[in-house]
């Protein structure tokens, strides 16, 4: 053993750790020998960071009663410990540096032979290892070679003198805790482990070391020139076939190119030779700047369309796999997302090259938050004490190095949420000084003294809006900035809701560039007892619940209602066709390509159902362009209800999504809707056992309620005001617009009582009077039914007059019962997903069907979802129900109050009865479980109001 000291020592030291090699760019391959060391190895877990001795490292030491892990991965997803989820707080006493004294320590051994044709004489080799949390000590046959920090970042060592052809043994100790926990303090689950790859890399005699791509792209030069330039810590040459260039390293050739953006993604193959490597480049021509108030690339302005991306896998934590990290770049490209901010560490660097591949923008943000410090008034944050500046640095030298050959990534970021202090303005100097052709982003540098863009989470659209005339004030250089918020829309839940309002604020002004919705996925962790597991299921003393299913696709990747909204929101082609059919004028919102990759198709539908349809010449009108485009003669129709779409589709399978995929849409407003008539004849007829008759419907003569339309026996029919609370409804503690579903508990309005007050059979109706009210409150609904029937129909119109003094809106209005079995269910209206007042942008009028299980929406806890909206009629159950005006549509096997208690969708069971809502109108939807709330515009406030159903049996 070459070094005992003691064994906690640099668990708790600041410093980022020593052994390592400096940094450098990362490539995914080249001609030089490698070997992954991913696989099986041996695994054995300690209670306390010194609990066992450093024996096992020793080559012959016996694991034979070891477990194994996966590497990569994270040992607490394979049956040893358990995962904690916090938000914000440190999940252990804040002495920093220390850590608990039970620090979960995990030893991992792996023996390897080298390949047949390694040769160990010439050259050397590296070890590396893209990411362990929290902290390693590494061992090669025995020789301690380094301990590290900064989990997400990669760390090589230098191992050429201590390899063997065969039965080498590498021994790697990883503790849970560390001075660099402190570092990482993100919203995420504390995971640790070595989770992503570790690989033993050949180099040979005069191989690479570092190099700096320099692509720039010279819009104003008319023609477009880039201009390449390769620095390499050792001398070679450069070729780019497709440019003809081949020159020496530190030499630069400008040549005509195709520049690289998110929406026209070139990228030129090259090659980097060395006397003893060739590694193979792509290569994007680009160049960003901060000028005149805007983030411009390629001297243009760009709109950012993000969203905020953690890696997560349901069984695997961050430990991601290539598929993946694909996957979740084709949900993006396909959504039309255009940009990522990497929140809240460097992600494995191979979705970077996916990102180059594919075209988004990228933030790239460091290994880097503090804030738990908050508790404490950020005192002894780290970012602002000496001690820890060279730990710092050192995470901002090793995201930029690796990462500074990407074309995508357009911004470094500092870290998130670490309150402020000379760290960072250390950090901000040494990138700006490093890497001069990208801007530095930090949210919480409120007046950008170290920055060169304006960031915020979460603000208000009111404010959103002020900073983009201006009006905002700040520091004379944050006046002069660009406004991007780096979180906004928290897609917890059911949700976000606003986006459309904000996007239209952000393309309303110049200085504003666009957001990225916090945030991509929801962190469930897959488990049979709960279907998807988060913050408190693994006993944690301290989490916080369900805050880390915040995203827009499930933890399956399954895209939720959120995401198609977003997508709508942020299409890259406006679609708006004029009140009376006849032009459409079509907007090309991009801010790079031409229209030539779309196609695009109108169709004509009358009541729903299409009865014409073809395809419309659009010219490849430029980024920002805009054309008026004449309509055809639509087809004769004999009345009803009609409308246009037309839709913006693939021309041609691209990279990301086959040729007819649609990219954009709009619909017409519909003309002429047929609102259902029932002309009432004849009226209710007392019977004999306590009913009442009227028309196809039998009532309970006392309460008034119906028992059977038809053939369909109908219960518990009454005005519903309920719905389960939403994550936003819940809302958080800090955000300042009211929390409801506190409020709305704290009304009763989950328990309200319905007195009848009359049944009168007169004339031609079967008139209830009612008051909803609930327990202990004075104000109440006037609520009447009025029932009316033309012999084969039922009519139903619904009064309610609310009385009292109704400070808070409601949940939802409308009418709930009971059917006794339903399955498919179709509908005329808005679909196919679930849309609330403030989340309806993508819901898309037409003639729909589904069934009552594919109607549920399955947000991690459960909750409110799955109303479809702008119903004009629908058939369940064996009945039709015409609505005037429309309603939103909502059925379900379990009614409003076992949604309400259920915690995971294991806790929900088809009741025997599937549960109906049709609802006049809805309560908007927001985003306080972390932003503002619901915009008044879409509160449902307690007004008069009045709708009618049309009941027919079809049974
Ligand atoms: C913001 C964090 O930056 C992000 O990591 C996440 O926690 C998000 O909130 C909520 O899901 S911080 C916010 C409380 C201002």
């Amino acid at each position: 053993m070459s070094s005992r000291t003691s064994a906690t020592d640099y668990v708790e030291d600041v410093s980022p750790g020593s052994g390592a090699l400096p940094p450098r760019a990362w490539y995914p391959r080249s001609d030089a020998a490698s070997l992954s060391l991913n696989g099986r190895w041996r695994f054995r877990l300690s209670p306390a960071a010194d609990a066992e001795d450093d024996a096992f490292a020793e080559p012959g030491y016996d694991a034979g009663g070891w477990a194994e892990v996966s590497v990569p991965g994270h040992w607490v997803l394979q049956g040893h410990g358990s995962p904690i989820y916090t938000n914000h707080l440190y999940p252990f006493p804040v002495d920093p540096p220390h850590v608990p004294t039970e620090n979960p320590t995990g030893d991992h051994l792996r023996f390897f032979d080298l390949p047949e044709g390694w040769d160990v004489t010439d050259g050397g080799a590296v070890l590396r290892f893209d990411g362990v949390e929290s902290c390693a000590r590494v061992w090669l046959n025995g020789t301690d070679i380094g301990e590290f920090k900064g989990s997400r970042l990669p760390h090589e060592f230098a191992v050429g003198h201590l390899l063997k052809p065969a039965r080498n043994v590498l021994a790697v100790r990883v503790h849970q805790w560390s001075a660099g926990s402190y570092l990482e303090d993100q919203d995420q689950w504390w995971l640790p482990g070595i989770f992503r790859d570790v690989t033993l890399l050949h180099r040979p005699v005069g191989g690479v070391l570092d190099f700096f791509v320099h692509a720039s792209y010279d819009h104003a030069a008319g023609t477009g020139t880039g201009t390449l330039r390769i620095d390499s810590d050792v001398a070679g040459r450069v070729t780019v076939p497709g440019l003809g260039i081949d020159i020496a390293t530190g030499e630069s050739a400008t040549v005509p190119v195709e520049p690289w953006t998110a929406e026209t993604p070139t990228l030129y193959d090259g090659l980097l030779a060395t006397e003893g490597e060739r590694v193979p480049l792509r290569i994007g021509f680009r160049t960003v700047e901060s000028t005149g108030g805007l983030i411009k690339v390629n001297g243009k302005a760009v709109l950012f369309k993000g969203v905020n991306r953690h890696e997560w896998h349901p069984e695997h934590g961050r430990a991601l796999d290539l598929e993946t990290m694909r996957a979740d770049v084709l949900l993006m490209k396909r959504h039309n997302v255009n940009a990522v901010r990497t929140s809240h560490y460097p992600p494995h660097p191979a979705f970077l090259d996916l990102c180059d591949e594919y075209g988004l923008w990228v933030i790239d943000e460091c290994d880097l938050e503090t804030h738990g410090f908050t508790e404490q008034a950020w005192r002894d944050n780290p970012v602002d004490d000496d001690r820890w500046t060279p730990a710092l640095l050192d995470r901002a030298a090793r995201m930029v190095e690796r990462d500074k050959n990407h074309p995508s990534v357009v911004i470094w970021s500092l870290g998130n949420e670490a309150g402020t202090g000379r760290g960072l303005t250390a950090m901000a100097e040494w990138i700006h000084g490093r890497d001069a052709s990208r801007l530095v982003h930090y949210e919480g540098d409120i007046d950008c003294r170290d920055t060169d863009v304006y960031s915020r989470m979460y603000p208000e659209h009111a404010e959103v809006e002020r900073i983009g005339r201006g009006l905002d004030g700040g520091t004379r250089k944050r006046r002069a900035l660009p406004l991007i918020l780096c979180e906004y829309a928290h897609a917890m839940g059911n949700g976000p809701g606003g986006l459309a309002d904000y996007q239209r604020i952000f393309e309303s002004h110049d200085r504003l560039q666009g957001g990225f919705v916090w945030e991509w996925i929801d962190h469930g962790i897959e488990d049979e007892r709960f279907g998807y597991a988060y913050g408190g299921d693994f006993g944690e003393e301290l989490h916080d619940g369900n805050f880390v299913c915040d995203g827009l696709v499930f933890p399956d990747r399954r895209p939720s209602p959120g995401l198609l909204e977003y997508k709508k929101v942020i299409e890259p082609v406006g679609i708006g066709i004029d009140g009376d059919g006849t032009t459409v004028r079509v907007t090309n919102k991009q801010d790079f390509a031409d229209l030539s990759a779309l196609a695009f198709a109108w169709s004509y539908q009358v009541d729903g159902e299409t009865v014409g349809s073809g395809s419309l010449a659009v010219p490849a009108l430029a980024a920002g362009e805009s054309a008026e485009l004449k309509l055809p003669e639509p087809p004769a129709t004999d009345g009803g209800e009609t409308q246009w779409t037309v839709r913006a589709l693939l021309a041609a399978d691209t990279a990301w999504a086959p040729k007819g995929h649609v990219v954009a849409w709009g619909q017409s407003a519909p003309r002429a809707r047929r609102a259902p008539a029932l002309v009432a004849t004849g009226g209710p007829v007392a019977s004999g056992e306590g009913l009442i008759v009227l028309g196809p419907a039998v009532f309970d003569a006392r309460t008034g309620t119906p028992r059977s339309i038809g053939s369909v026996e109908v219960t518990g029919l009454r005005l519903d005001v309920w719905r389960a609370t939403t994550d936003n409804d819940d809302g958080a503690a800090w955000q300042s617009d009211p929390r409801y579903a506190e409020l709305w508990r704290g009304f009763g309005l989950h328990r309200m009582r319905h007195r009848l007050g009359a049944v009168e059979q007169a004339g031609d109706a079967l008139t209830v009077r009612t008051r909803v009210a609930p327990a202990g409150r004075e104000l109440g609904l006037a609520t009447v039914y009025r029932w009316t029937s033309d012999g084969d129909r039922l009519g139903l119109t619904v009064s309610v007059t609310p009385d009292g003094d109704w400070t808070v809106p409601l949940p939802r209005l409308g009418i709930r019962f009971g059917l006794p079995a339903a399955d498919r269910v179709r509908w005329f209206g808005g679909g196919p997903e679930e849309a609330y007042p403030d989340t309806k942008s993508a819901s898309l009028v037409s003639r729909w069907e589904s069934t009552v299980d594919e109607l549920q929406i399955p947000y991690v806890r459960p909750q409110e979802n799955g109303a479809r909206a702008d119903v004009r009629w629908a058939e369940l159950g064996g009945l039709r129900i015409d609505g005037d005006p429309e309603f939103w549509l909502t059925a379900r096997r379990w009614t409003t109050e076992q949604l309400d208690a259920a915690a995971h969708r294991t806790d929900l069971t088809p009741s025997g009865t599937v549960w109906v809502n049709l609802d006049h109108a809805q309560h908007g939807i927001g985003s306080a479980s972390c932003g503002p709330g619901v915009l008044p515009r879409y509160r449902l406030h307690a007004e008069p109001a009045e709708f009618s159903f049309v009941f027919t049996d079809i049974g």
